[in-house]
């Protein structure tokens, strides 16, 4: 495949010259920050840190961390660092005030996180002659409003689709002839699965390729949606913190996502010590946004476990790379490409007068995820009345779903009848096996 570059200077850029480029970046976000957001000013002083000791990358590792507590801690404009009135989006994940992120971003950072999917676009054979499906979410999640505006800059002819309604999906795939699917890629396979049910060969299937991310997937997975669909499969990476997709993006060689490290400066980090590892080791992935203007995140922990390299790419691309995030440190799932934290659950058990005694069991099935959720009924409210159950199952999963964005499948069950190992109760079970 010949090489197209988004942005070839940045793309392909010497290492020296990267670096150059990052510290300079670096200096003046740090200023940035430093004088517009009170909370890292005090989280910089706690550690004895000024902007005039930070004078390039060699001195990131003197700044302080910061986490996702920080973030809810701060939550909602406490890392703001513009006017409100400089902002012109926002983004979210789901959940409770406490776990919901709330990014603010100006025309600016808008602009920057487009072109950051525009390179991935780009790396997967886009140009404007193309049509690009766009299947992700659109609203609060960064999935759709971010391929989408990628997609723009490109100059492909987007359809701006969102999520579900499989039909309606193959029926503007086929009639406008869809060359570029951007979805997740527990999606992409179910799409795929269903045109084989419709009786679609891959040769007939206009797509060339596909961007799929938010979620993790394995390398069988993206051989079965290739040979499904009859497409090249490309990862891609991001958060909503950080911007949203397009932190990585996969190139021709499909091995790593390269990061686009003149926005987002990577350090692999042990997640118990906060000791920044060399380059190879495994561990917590870190970044550092260099240019945001609204939310700038210095040192943002992921929590995603991952490794860095900086082997040659035969795509030409000098961008760092990172693996397939391997896991988490934290108890987040991701089902159906949606965030899940067990304390939501939790949370949403106690505030509709049950125990917190659940079991959150996960699967995919025919590349979808399975959600189902075990909870105990108390003894007041225990009865063997089928009808009841089921009301009280529905009323329990439409709360979840109100709290979560996803609806999960409720089974109450006999007070007491959760296993508890050890004393412990083993809250989650996941069967699917990602990583
Ligand atoms: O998932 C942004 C996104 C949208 C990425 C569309 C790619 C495509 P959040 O909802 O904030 O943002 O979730 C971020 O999802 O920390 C990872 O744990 C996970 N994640 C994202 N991309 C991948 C991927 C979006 N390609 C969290 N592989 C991150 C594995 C991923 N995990």
């Amino acid at each position: 495949m010949t090489q197209n570059y988004y942005q070839k200077e940045i793309e392909t850029m010497q290492r020296e010259d990267m670096r150059k480029l990052q510290s300079e970046k670096l200096v003046k976000q740090v200023k940035h920050v430093y004088e517009n957001v009170p909370y890292y000013r005090n989280l910089m002083d706690e550690k004895g840190v000024k902007p005039e000791d930070i004078k390039g990358i060699d001195d990131l590792h003197k700044l302080p961390f910061l986490s996702k507590a920080d973030l809810r801690d701060a939550y909602p404009y406490g890392l703001l660092a513009t006017p409100l009135a400089d902002c012109v989006k926002i983004h979210s994940t789901s959940g409770t005030t406490g776990r919901r992120v709330v990014a603010f971003y100006t025309q600016k950072d808008v602009d920057l996180w487009e072109d950051c999917c525009a390179r991935a676009i780009t790396a997967a054979g886009g140009t404007n002659e193309d049509v690009c499906q766009v299947a992700y979410g659109y609203g609060l999640f960064t999935g759709g409003a971010g391929l989408n505006g990628g997609s723009h800059k490109v100059g492909c002819l987007t359809l701006p689709m969102s999520s579900g309604n499989t039909d309606r999906q193959i029926q503007f795939m086929m009639d406008l002839q869809a060359s570029i699917l951007c979805c997740t890629p527990s999606y992409a396979a179910y799409i795929g699965e269903t045109l084989k049910e419709q009786g679609y060969k891959p040769e007939d299937i206009p797509l060339k390729a596909g961007i799929f991310g938010a979620e993790p997937w394995t390398e069988e997975m993206r051989q079965g949606i290739e040979a499904t669909l009859g497409i090249k499969a490309y990862d891609i990476y991001g958060l909503t913190e950080t911007t949203g997709p397009g932190v990585a993006f996969e190139c021709s060689e499909q091995s790593g996502m390269h990061i686009n490290e003149d926005h987002f400066y990577a350090e692999i980090i042990d997640p118990d010590t906060g000791e920044v590892l060399p380059e190879g080791s495994k561990g917590e992935l870190v970044f550092t946004s260099l240019d945001k203007e609204a939310f700038p995140l210095l040192r943002y922990r992921t929590r995603d476990i991952c490794m860095l390299s900086r082997k040659k790419c035969s795509c030409g691309r000098t961008l760092i790379k990172m693996a397939k995030p391997m896991g988490r440190t934290d108890d987040m799932l991701i089902i159906r490409g949606v965030n899940v934290f067990p304390s939501q659950i939790e949370a949403v058990l106690l505030k509709e007068g049950y125990e917190p005694n659940y079991q959150i069991i996960v699967d995919r099935v025919n590349n979808t995820d399975t959600f189902e959720v075990k909870v105990e009924m108390t003894s007041d409210r225990f009865t063997d009345k089928v009808r009841d159950i089921l009301a009280m199952e529905k009323a329990l999963a439409a709360a979840m779903k109100t709290m979560l964005g996803i609806n999960p499948t409720i089974h109450l069950v006999a007070p007491k009848s959760i296993t508890r190992s050890e004393g412990k109760a083993v809250r989650v079970i996941d069967k699917r096996k990602l990583v």
